[in-house]
């Protein structure tokens, strides 16, 4: 019993040991995110409405136009319109990541 309770202690000293040695988690790389202007058509919504997609115009400087799905910044976003619907708005852009962050109808 004595010498489990040595090892015990002996892991968590060294436990605690790394951990005391473990370098600061390095600072999240910035992403930089940009701003870009969205035209297109509301084809469907997924993911219980937290993304939608669009069959979007060329995104100037972004991508060409093609039929996609954007996550919503807020789901909310999106529940005004339904398939059909022609809209323009704001798509934040930053690393792999791109979401719709406003809409409105044309
Ligand atoms: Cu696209």
């Amino acid at each position: 019993m004595k010498k489990l309770a040595l090892i015990a202690g002996l892991g968590l000293a060294l436990g605690l040991g790394l951990t005391a040695c473990q370098k600061p988690a390095p600072a999240a790389a910035t992403v930089e995110t940009k701003d870009y202007s969205i035209t297109g058509f509301v084809r469907g919504f997924q993911a219980d409405g937290k993304v939608i997609i669009l069959e979007h115009q060329k995104i100037e400087g972004l991508m060409d136009g093609m039929t996609m799905g954007f996550e919503l910044a807020d789901p909310a976003l999106g529940k005004p319109f339904k398939v059909g619907d022609h809209v323009t708005g704001t798509l934040s852009h930053g690393g792999d990541l791109y979401k719709i962050t406003a809409l409105k109808k044309i």
